[in-house]
């Protein structure tokens, strides 16, 4: 499972047109696509999503943006996919996040900060399969 990650990219950067932008990105950092979709969350999915959040103050806050509007959720592919895509994205909040990191380049704030990524190897599963079937995954 070490070689798999999962990725959303958020509401804000979906309306702000940023979808193609960042999936470059994605894909030049050597990320292979493993399943994709876009969706939106519906308030109880996202609160479902969050749930190891719910004690934290901005629970409400990210599960209102959250299913704000659609999203593109991905599996992604690639050797050490964790560690590396949260490289990639850089620091949750923006202002903190290295240069050249998507957040960098394409977050807003701490809350609307352009895309999700795992933060372990089974959180990566579980995530994936909240998402996609076996049927959706190539
Ligand atoms: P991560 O996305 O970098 O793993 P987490 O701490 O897991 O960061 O938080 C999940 C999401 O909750 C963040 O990506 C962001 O959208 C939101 N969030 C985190 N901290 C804050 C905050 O202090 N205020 C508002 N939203 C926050
Ligand atoms: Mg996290």
């Amino acid at each position: 499972m070490s070689n798999l990650t999962f990725t959303m990219i958020k509401p804000d950067a979906v309306e702000k047109n940023y979808i193609g932008g960042i999936l470059k990105m994605i894909n030049d950092a050597g990320f292979r696509i493993h399943a994709m979709k876009f969706t939106q969350l519906s308030k109880e999915a996202a609160g479902k999503f969050y749930e190891v959040h719910k004690e934290r103050p901005f629970y409400g806050e990210l599960v209102d943006y959250m299913s704000s509007g659609p999203i593109v959720a991905a599996v992604l592919i690639k050797e050490n996919a964790v560690a590396d895509f949260r490289t990639l994205i850089g620091a949750t909040d923006p202002t903190k996040a290295a240069e050249g990191t998507i957040r960098k380049i394409y977050a807003q704030s701490i809350a609307a900060n352009a895309v999700h990524g795992s933060d372990s190897d089974e959180n990566a599963g579980i995530e994936a399969s909240f998402f996609f079937s076996s049927l959706e995954r190539f």
